[in-house]
């Protein structure tokens, strides 16, 4: 339903006045309509945009569904009449609609569909979606769970050439359809040595926040208390969905025994694999999610109210919290640690916000999504967003000391950093002020070692990237280059102009004086700007999604997609032949252990343990690379010692790839022990 602004002025203005520009951004994108008329009848909008392109003329469309309900055909769901509409029986275990698009193959982008509008009845949720050029070969382009409600739907994919397209769901209840279009856009011609998009995983949410669970390997992917929606609410619950690669699932879910509203919040795994997620629209909850039962339970409260904190493990297992004034009042929002075994958190008050904050004209986004790195000692050190950097002491009240500035660069909110190996941070992009400032393509190289050391900093770090980015995000692969993906030329939240839609890679080379290169890679055809997240998957692909959550503004993105860099890649598209691991020694490591590793064949010296990933709002705490030596002790048998330094090992679960030529394996699991 549409939020009615001044109610919600209202209600965010007795609580929390300055978020008035929060709303003041979803007007410049513009409120649409909450309904349409389409073909006759008034249909709940989709608050998303359209697949890229054009509408496809359905004049010569003909079609063939698996079954037909008495005075609802198949041609009913593009009659041009959105009262009329296909419905099929409610038996088998799945039906199919089936469209011949004409005589000749189009670069087909997506389609949209308006479910049955008299009656909430044989919705589709659960769907997946096939292309073909001959009506023999099929290729699975989209698939996913979509909110059971009779809003027009919609799924976007990399354009691919066909002739036919097939949507599939389950009969449960039958499907009906009033109307179906489907969108064709630039082809986008495949070069596997760029990379390959695909394929779109719809979601019943906006995918603003997810983290990667260890034991599953599922994304647990979260919104706000609605699904395309985070003003306006009462808080103290969470829209939720799990997709499930393996089982080509999604689920979903609405948490509410946490009474917590998980939008706007820090995340950070401890040393078990759980999400630890923290305030937020319910400023002072934290959340945590148990991968074992897979389900959340309530921790201790933070001492202050904080949105768009920043949260990081330290190398003693304990979690540290700085910033975060979007929620509950500006400024001094100091350090604050949290002990998972007594589930406390404690004040660290000389743990200094002000240390960190940026020149921002609205004071309230100084102090937000700070990229801190647990190190050495129970230490954070913090690379920005501001252009000065510090350290942070955790122990008795806190320490805070300065790092030195981040040289060649200037605040840059909303950018990104990323450890791709021992002690090197990559910083990349971001803008002056949080929004409506222009970013820059800086890029930096900061080396940390010794705390309250000034770090050493490498500017313009392979001459800057290509394209100016904000609002981006990124993961470092196994090989140590870093995907950078999306992101804009000015921060405008929900306003998608000057999207940038194609990714690149850092490719790091130590002899290189400036440090590595930027490659361009594969382009996409969904725009990934502000709220969307990027995730490492176990077997070395990449998930990208989200982006919106403006309610009826035209910025939604309900959707992720799966895009598989080229080193998996062979020159004709199809996956290369990979290593693959055998067995690794079982249970925890600590700090120094050595873990013996046996694999199908050769493999490449230098492997790695990636920390597994969490993302919201640009920021990726979890996720840090530590390339190992392996040092062959028999064959196709490699030992490798975790570092000793639990400030660089820091504890928690690791994905192990070997690589073979440079092509990683799936991963396999290490546990860091806390030391
Ligand atoms: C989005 O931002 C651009 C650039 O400022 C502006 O021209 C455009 O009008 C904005 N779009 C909407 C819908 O507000
Ligand atoms: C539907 O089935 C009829 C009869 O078998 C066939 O002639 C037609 O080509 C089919 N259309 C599609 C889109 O498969
Ligand atoms: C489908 O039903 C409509 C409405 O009854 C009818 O006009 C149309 O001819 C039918 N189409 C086919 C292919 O049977
Ligand atoms: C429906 O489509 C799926 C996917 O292409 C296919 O496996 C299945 O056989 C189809 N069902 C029927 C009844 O044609
Ligand atoms: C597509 O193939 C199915 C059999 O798999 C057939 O029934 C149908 O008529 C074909 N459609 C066209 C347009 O050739
Ligand atoms: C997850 O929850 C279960 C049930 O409460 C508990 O037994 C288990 O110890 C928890 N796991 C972790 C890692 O905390
Ligand atoms: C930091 O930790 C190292 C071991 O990791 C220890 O040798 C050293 O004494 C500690 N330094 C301080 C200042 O506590
Ligand atoms: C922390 O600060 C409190 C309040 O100022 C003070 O009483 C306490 O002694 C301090 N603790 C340490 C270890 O410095
Ligand atoms: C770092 O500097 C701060 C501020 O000067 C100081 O309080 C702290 O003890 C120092 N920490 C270490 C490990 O030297
Ligand atoms: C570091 O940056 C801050 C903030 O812009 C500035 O005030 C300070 O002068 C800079 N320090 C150096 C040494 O450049
Ligand atoms: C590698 O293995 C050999 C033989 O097992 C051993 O002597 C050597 O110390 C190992 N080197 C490292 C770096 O672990
Ligand atoms: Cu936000």
């Amino acid at each position: 339903m549409k939020l009615d602004w001044r109610v919600a002025v209202f209600l965010l203005g007795t609580a929390r006045a300055r978020d008035m520009s929060e709303l003041e951004a979803l007007y410049r994108e513009g409120l649409t309509p909450d309904t349409a008329i389409i073909d006759g009848a008034e249909v709940a909008t989709l608050s998303q945009p359209l697949p890229q392109g054009r509408e496809i003329n359905r004049a010569s469309w003909t079609a063939n569904c698996t079954t037909v309900t008495s005075g609802h055909n198949c041609s009913q769901a593009f009659d041009g009449d959105s009262k009329t509409y296909w419905q099929s029986a409610s038996s088998g275990n799945s039906q199919n609609i089936t469209i011949d698009l004409g005589t000749q193959n189009y670069a087909v982008s997506g389609l949209t569909v308006v479910p049955r509008q008299d009656e909430a009845t044989a919705l589709i949720e659960q769907h997946q979606i096939f292309l073909s050029v001959d009506n023999k070969t099929w290729d699975q382009v989209a698939y996913g769970t979509w909110w059971p409600d009779q809003s027009q739907k919609l799924s976007a994919f990399q354009p691919r050439k066909a002739r036919y397209v097939r949507l599939t769901a389950p009969a449960t209840n039958g499907i009906a359809i009033a109307d179906i279009r489907v969108y064709e856009s630039e082809f986008i011609a495949p070069d596997a040595t760029l990379g390959a998009w695909g394929p779109t995983i719809d979601f019943p949410l906006v995918p603003v926040s997810g983290a990667v669970d260890a034991s599953s390997g599922e994304v647990v992917a979260w919104s706000s208390w609605g699904y395309k929606i985070f003003t306006g609410g009462k808080g103290g619950k969470t829209q939720t969905a799990t997709w499930n690669g393996k089982a080509k699932s999604v689920t979903r879910r609405s948490v509410t025994n946490t009474q917590h509203d998980m939008f706007c919040t820090g995340i950070s795994m401890d040393v078990d694999g759980k999400f630890v997620v923290t305030g937020g629209n319910d400023g002072s909850q934290t959340s945590i999610y148990n991968t074992t039962v897979r389900d959340w339970f309530k921790g201790g409260s933070l001492y202050e109210f904080r949105g768009y904190q920043a949260s990081t493990i330290l190398s003693d297992g304990r979690i540290f919290l700085i910033g975060g004034s979007f929620q509950g009042g500006v400024g001094a929002k100091n350090g604050e640690v949290y002990d998972t075994k007594t589930e406390k958190w404690s004040k660290l008050d000389n743990a200094l916000s002000s240390a960190m904050l940026t020149q921002d004209q609205r004071t309230y986004r100084q102090d937000n999504h700070g990229w801190i790195f647990g190190w050495t000692n129970g230490s954070a050190f913090q690379a920005g967003p501001s252009v000065q950097m510090n350290w942070y002491g955790t122990s008795g009240n806190g320490t805070t000391a300065p790092a030195g500035n981040r040289t060649g660069d200037a605040d840059a909110m909303c950018g990104n950093a990323v450890m791709y190996d021992q002690g090197k941070i990559l910083t990349f992009g971001g803008s002056p002020w949080y929004e409506t400032s222009e970013a820059t393509n800086n890029a930096a190289i900061i080396t940390i070692d010794k705390v309250n050391q000034s770090a050493s900093v490498l500017p313009n770090a392979g001459g800057g990237m290509n394209y100016k980015r904000t609002f981006h995000s990124s993961v470092v692969l196994p090989d140590g280059s870093v995907f950078v993906h999306g992101g804009q030329v000015v921060g405008l939240p929900f306003n998608e102009s000057q999207a940038q839609m194609t990714p690149e890679l850092f490719i790091p080379d130590t002899n290189a004086a400036n440090g590595g290169t930027w490659v361009k890679q594969q382009k996409n055809s969904v725009v990934r700007v502000y709220h969307s997240i990027s995730l490492l998957l176990q077997d070395g692909t990449v998930f990208t999604g989200g982006g919106g959550l403006c309610g009826d503004c035209d910025a939604n993105h309900f959707d992720g997609q799966i895009y598989t860099p080229a080193y998996l890649l062979k020159p004709d598209g199809s996956l290369r032949d990979r290593p693959n691991i055998k067995t690794v020694t079982s249970g925890p490591v600590k700090p120094g252990g050595s873990v013996e590793v046996t694999t199908d064949g050769p493999v490449d010296s230098q492997a790695s343990i990636i920390r597994y990933s969490s993302n919201t709002h640009t920021v990726d705490t979890d996720q840090r690379r530590i390339a190992v030596q392996l040092n062959q002790s028999g064959e196709n048998k490699y030992t490798f010692n975790i570092p000793a330094e639990p400030g660089i090992a820091l504890p928690g679960y690791y994905m192990l790839f070997v690589l073979k030529d440079g092509t990683p394996s799936h991963s396999v699991n290490v546990k860091v022990a806390a030391a």
